[in-house]
C-alpha cells in the first residue's frame, strides 16, 4: 500500500488515502503513525470494519481503555464505546451527545487518553459535523509575554456534563456510585509538552473546566479573567476545523494531547439518525 495525506487546515488535519487499516504492513503503520503525529487529525475513508476489526485498529496505536461511563459499551466488544441518537426496542442504541462543547477526552482522569478514534455506521445526510481546534497553534499565537504568564500554572478539572446535575442528558445523572468515584476533581497543567512531539500545547478546555476551581493558587477573580482569556483566544475560527462526516466507512482519529474537539449532537433532530463506533487509547499523565 502506499499513504498518502492531503492536508486540509493550515496547522493540521489531513485525510489519508491508499490504506486499508485492518490490512497494514509494518511499514504502512509506521507512514501512518508519522502522519497522525505530523497532522493531529487523521480522517480515513472508505474502510469496512466491525467493531471487532475496529477495536483491532485501536490496539496498534496503544492500550485501549473503556470509557468511565460503562452503560453505552457495545453489547460483544465492550472496548467499543457506542455513541448514537437510534433507540433499538425502546432502548437507546448508544450515547446520544459525547460533548457538544470543547473538550479532550479524559483530561480529567489521572491518565488521560492519548488517540480517540471514531468510525462511521450510519450518518445523517447532514448534521453532526465534529469540530476540531490545534492547541498548539494556539499556544503559539500567543506573545513571549503572555506564554511565560501562564507556562507551569496548574488548574483543577472536574468530570461533568453540565452545571445542572439534575438536567436528564447530565452524566451525573447516569454515572454510578463508583463511576462518580472514579472521577474526583484533579489537577492539570495549562500548557502540556507533547511527548511524542515535544511540542507545546494549550491543555485547559472550555467545556469541562467552566464551574470548576479553577487556576490552582491564584484569586478567583484573576483565575475567572484568565481563564475566560484562554477561552476566547483557543475558540478563534482561525485555529478551527469543522469535519462533515459524509457518510459511513471513515475512520476519524485524533490526538488529545494537542487538539480539542467538539460534537454537535445535541442540535441534531431525532430523526436524523447518527451512530458511530468510538476507541479511546489511554495515556499518560500531563
Ligand atoms: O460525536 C462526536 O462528533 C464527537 C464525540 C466526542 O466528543 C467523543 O467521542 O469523544
Ligand atoms: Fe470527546
Amino acid at each position: 500500500m502506499s499513504v498518502t495525506a492531503e492536508r486540509l487546515a493550515d496547522s493540521f488535519v489531513a485525510i489519508v488515502r491508499g490504506i486499508d487499516v485492518q490490512k497494514m504492513s509494518e511499514q504502512d503503520w509506521t507512514a501512518l503513525h508519522r502522519v497522525y503525529l505530523e497532522n493531529k487529525v487523521l480522517i480515513i475513508p472508505d474502510q469496512d470494519l466491525s467493531a471487532a476489526g475496529f477495536s483491532g485498529l485501536g490496539s496498534r496505536f496503544g492500550n485501549v481503555v473503556r470509557h468511565p461511563v460503562g452503560k453505552f459499551a457495545h453489547p460483544d466488544y465492550p472496548d467499543v464505546m457506542m455513541l448514537s441518537n437510534d433507540t433499538r426496542f425502546g432502548k437507546p442504541v448508544g450515547v446520544k451527545d459525547a460533548g457538544s462543547f470543547w473538550h479532550s477526552d479524559r483530561s480529567y482522569m489521572h491518565k488521560t487518553s492519548n488517540e480517540t478514534m471514531l468510525y462511521s455506521v450510519q450518518i445523517p445526510d447532514e448534521g453532526g459535523d465534529t469540530y476540531f481546534a490545534d492547541l498548539e497553534a494556539a499556544y503559539e499565537a500567543f506573545s513571549e509575554d503572555m506564554k511565560a504568564r501562564i507556562d507551569g500554572l496548574r488548574y483543577i478539572s472536574h468530570y461533568r456534563w453540565t452545571k445542572d446535575r439534575n438536567d436528564p442528558e447530565s452524566r451525573w445523572s447516569f454515572m454510578t456510585e463508583e463511576e462518580r468515584d472514579n472521577t474526583p476533581p484533579i489537577e492539570r497543567p495549562v500548557v502540556r509538552t507533547h511527548p511524542e512531539t515535544g511540542r507545546k500545547s494549550l491543555f485547559v478546555f472550555p467545556g469541562i473546566t467552566t464551574g470548576v476551581k479553577g487556576i490552582v493558587d491564584m484569586e478567583t477573580v484573576e483565575s475567572e479573567a484568565l481563564l475566560a482569556e484562554l477561552f476566547e483566544h483557543m475558540t478563534q475560527e482561525r485555529f478551527q476545523y469543522r469535519f462533515k462526516w459524509g457518510g459511513p466507512g471513515t475512520v476519524l482519529i485524533w490526538d488529545n494531547r494537542c487538539v480539542m474537539h467538539k460534537a454537535t449532537t445535541k442540535q441534531l433532530p431525532p430523526n436524523k439518525i447518527r451512530t458511530l463506533y468510538r476507541i479511546s487509547t489511554l495515556g499518560g499523565v500531563p
